[in-house]
């Protein structure tokens, strides 16, 4: 290509700084360096995971950043000792990497890779560099992959090659909603056929546990949230009944334990509340429930709650990206989706193009999108 070997300008959306609106800037992104490929980014999704980091959530982000981890797009270049991907493929970000050599990727029941830069935030790639600048000023990398940008580098562990015939404006969702909450359902949670589940919080990784407690073959599925706007959609992806907390005087666990001969089999966390992670404990059955966290809470955030719960036999448990081994699973979470084992388009409520992702961001803030899907 044209570009190879050459700092690329393009558009970006850069955060300055938590509290203000993103900003689309020209930005330079240097070529990339022994094992980083460099992607140009089709289309982009709008997580909430994202908005945590706009809104000050977590407080030892580094500034300024490019934000956005959830992507799919096409390599343009690729860096010396690069041997799995070329010019042309399409792929996936991963913002879990899978570097296949740590001690959690020998695991097979684990998938945080040390090479992940989540709950660090240190903000550059594996060689403790940026390859972004703007206006003269070094900017941030985020999670292993920033895609709220035209070009990204990320480390060749960071990136998945996936089907050439993916439709990239949707399998983009791959890159995180989807998979950490049909992972959520089927890896973490392993959701038995025939058991009921709670489903707290139905956006874009919510729904997408119902898909994949739907896809395990559960009998009930029981979507919660505070937004009844919410319900329609969850039905349509496999909810049997949904329930709104403001409708109730009992604590919501209450209302749970009579729907359900005393508590549900499986619970999930999809909002990143830790009160409502102690709700979703205390709704599980005692003796079998378990209780899976998805949502991320504000770094400050401590959750609290009786252990009582845990000794009479309730399990907690929680994981990243679905418990996914990233590089391995996305390319074959793609090919289930050619092969219609599972089906997520209803998730993108809005497409925009790039320049209007703030108001991507108002939509999710005020309740209306699911997911918004940027394309370039
Ligand atoms: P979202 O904002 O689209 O959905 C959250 C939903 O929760 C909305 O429908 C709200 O109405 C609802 N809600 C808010 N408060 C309550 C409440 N008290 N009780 C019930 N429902 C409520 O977000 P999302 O689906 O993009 O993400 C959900 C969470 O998952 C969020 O915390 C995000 O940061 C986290 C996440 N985790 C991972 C991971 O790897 N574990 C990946 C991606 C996102
Ligand atoms: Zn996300
Ligand atoms: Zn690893």
């Amino acid at each position: 290509m044209a570009t190879t070997g050459k700092p690329i300008k393009c558009k970006a959306a850069i955060c300055w700084g938590p509290n203000q609106p993103l900003s689309i800037e020209e930005i330079e992104v240097a070529p990339p360096k022994c094992r980083e490929v460099r992607i140009k980014i089709v289309a982009t999704g709008i997580c909430r995971s994202d908005d945590h980091v706009m809104s000050g959530a977590i407080s030892d982000m580094k500034f300024p950043v490019i934000l956005g981890h959830e992507a799919a797009g096409i390599v343009e270049s690729v860096g010396e000792g690069v041997t799995d991907l070329k010019p042309g493929d399409k792929v996936i970000p991963l913002f879990v990497p899978q570097c296949g050599k740590c001690r959690c990727c020998l695991n097979p029941e684990s998938n945080l890779c040390y090479k992940n830069d989540i709950g660090k935030y240190n903000g550059v790639l594996l060689d403790n560099t940026s390859r972004f600048t703007c206006k003269g000023k070094v900017i941030h990398h985020f999670i292993s992959t920033s895609t709220f940008t035209e070009y990204t580098v990320v480390d060749e562990i960071a990136v998945a090659k996936i089907h050439k015939d993916a439709p990239l404006d949707k399998v983009c969702l791959i890159g995180c909603g989807f998979s950490t909450g049909y992972g959520s359902a089927v890896n973490t949670g392993k959701v038995k056929p025939g058991s009921t589940c709670a489903v707290f919080g139905l956006g874009g990784v919510g729904l997408s546990v119902v898909i994949g407690c739907k896809v395990a073959g559960a009998s009930r599925i029981i979507g919660v949230d505070l937004n009844n706007d919410k319900f329609a959609k969850a039905k349509e992806f496999g909810a049997t009944e949904c329930i709104n907390p403001k409708d109730y005087k009992l604590p919501i666990h209450e209302v749970l334990a009579q729907m359900t001969n005393d508590g549900v089999d499986y619970a999930f966390e999809v909002v990143g509340n830790t009160t409502v992670m102690t709700s979703a404990l205390q709704s599980s059955h005692f003796g079998c429930g378990k209780t899976v966290i998805v949502g991320l809470a504000p770094s400050t955030a401590k959750m609290t709650f009786d252990p009582l719960l845990i000794l009479t036999g309730r399990m907690l448990v929680g994981a990243v990206f679905g418990g996914w081994k990233s590089k391995d699973d996305v390319p074959k979470l793609v090919c289930d989706y050619i092969n219609k084992k599972f089906e997520f388009d209803g998730l993108i409520t809005h497409n925009l193009p790039f320049d209007k992702i703030n108001e991507g961001f108002e939509l999710l803030r005020k309740g209306e999108s699911i997911r918004t899907v940027l394309m370039f």
